[in-house]
């Protein structure tokens, strides 16, 4: 602990032996050793993938293996089973990760909307403050589609489910748990997107970025 708090006073030290006819340096940030996960506001959808796995079985079986389908509004369309848009099959109890960009808090109710397409497929749903993790499980194998179309349907999770107050990046795993090989071209639960819901869509006409 000893020499971690030197380093950190090393700086002012510097800027000290500059003398009074220096500028004096605003107070730098770079002081914290990791950047705050809740530095920037959130997006109201997810915005960056930082991680996904998807088995190789499924994947060999499966034409909807674009993770990137899970950025942005929902957007889900189409007809199967080989003509459907807009989602990334999970596959056998695989998973994508999303960055919301910044942090939300655990506030009364719902914070979070799974857009799961086609049918009502579970999921699990883990969030975490670091790309890296821990993360931490706030819904097991939870079914979800409600449908708002044809295609399109979303499951609500709650924060508060995981004893979390506050969450940047999520982690949405199949729960489907659909055996491989198997008969379709879109095993697992179908992620179509991920909603922060105490985040204003007004700015939408704003690219997500
Ligand atoms: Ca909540
Ligand atoms: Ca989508």
């Amino acid at each position: 602990m000893r020499r971690p708090r030197l380093l950190r006073l090393a700086p002012l030290l510097l800027a000290g032996a500059c003398g009074p006819t220096s500028p004096s340096p605003s107070p730098s940030p770079s002081i914290s050793p990791t950047p705050d996960a809740c530095a920037s506001a959130p997006s109201a959808y997810a915005k960056a993938i930082t991680d996904w796995w998807i088995p190789a079985c499924s994947l060999a079986q499966n034409i909807y293996d674009d993770p990137t389908k899970a950025l942005g509004p929902a957007d889900a369309a189409g007809s199967g089973p080989r003509d459907y848009t807009g989602f990334v099959s999970l596959g056998f109890g695989g998973h994508v990760t999303v960055d919301l960009g910044g942090c939300i808090s655990d506030l009364p109710g719902p914070d979070l909307r799974v857009y799961q397409a086609v049918s009502n497929e579970p999921v699990s749903v883990y969030v975490s403050l670091s790309p890296e993790g821990p993360f931490t499980l706030i819904e097991a194998r939870k079914a979800c589609g409600h449908r708002i179309d044809r295609v399109k349907g979303y499951c609500d999770v709650d924060l508060a489910s995981g004893g979390v107050t506050r969450a940047r990046y999520v982690r949405v795993e199949d729960g489907e748990l659909y055996p491989c090989p198997g008969d379709t071209v879109s095993e697992g639960a179908d992620l179509d997107a991920v909603q922060a819901l105490g985040v204003s869509t007004a700015g939408l006409s704003d690219p997500l970025r």
